[in-house]
């Protein structure tokens, strides 16, 4: 009911029963501009928020997408990602009332449009040797005689090459040692210390037995021959040489 004036209002199935008596009921409209249950409400902007405008009839508040309430000033979210009205060019993350665009790995923000970074003229790269720069990444290559390393960046020479050496701090009082022998001589229950004495190619891991038998690079030993194998090993190649001890009293 909008027009203003007195009404009489019957409860249903009673206006015989005088026992209950006749309800009144004044209905009036709201002023031009009013409007809401009591039209207090004014349309205005000072009662329609968020630049809402003040709709025709019946008058009210009219909201605009994000907003609902009487006087739309209550934010109701939209997933613009998920409804697809997002202007996102790679990356859309909703956020109550709107939502934030981003890129992907590779790619930067310039004026709205998710572009390629050239990591290699920007040197932001992990290439050891080389870079190439790709539409949302870049790859790395080596130099000759090199090989790429798994992990995409590291360039990694074979091992072509390897002599290792002994050393000991104890004075040998018997030297036997001949010019054209790959043999050396050492005291006996003396620190004997191995070494890599100069390799070709990248050394990753090293290995040392005696006669065999697993050791470390800090040897202590009795009276003897003994056959020193270091094997070293990279991600390419693994090489292996040997030496002889001859440890005296
Ligand atoms: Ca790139």
């Amino acid at each position: 009911m909008s027009d203003e004036g007195l009404y009489e209002c019957y409860y249903t199935g009673r206006y015989s029963d005088s026992k209950q008596g006749i309800m009144r009921l004044v209905v009036r409209g709201c002023p031009t501009a009013y409007f809401g249950d009591s039209c207090i409400s004014r349309c205005a902007q000072d009662t329609c928020q968020n630049k809402i405008v003040c709709g025709p009839d019946p008058l009210s508040c009219r909201c605009i997408a994000v907003f609902s309430g009487s006087f739309c000033d209550t934010l109701t979210d939209l997933d613009e990602c998920s409804l697809g009205t997002d202007d996102c060019d790679q990356v859309c993350e909703n956020v109550v009332g709107s939502f934030t665009c981003s890129c992907w790995d590779g790619y930067a923000m310039d004026g709205g449009t998710c572009v390629d970074v050239d990591e290699c003229s920007l040197g932001i790269d992990n290439c050891e040797h080389t870079c190439h720069n790709h539409v949302g990444n870049y790859t790395c290559s080596c130099n000759e005689g090199y090989f790429l390393s798994s992990n995409g960046w590291n360039c990694t020479e074979p091992l072509t090459c390897i002599v290792i050496s002994a050393t000991q701090q104890a004075p040998v009082e018997t030297f036997l040692c001949s010019a054209h022998q790959r043999e050396e001589h050492f005291a006996k229950n003396h620190e004997i210390s191995l070494a890599v004495e100069g390799v070709i190619g990248e050394i990753e891991t090293i290995s040392w037995t005696v006669n065999g038998i697993n050791a470390t690079s800090s040897l202590n030993l009795t009276e003897g021959v003994y056959t020193v194998q270091a094997t070293a090993v990279n991600e390419f190649s693994e090489l292996s040489t040997n030496m002889t001890l001859r440890v005296v009293d």
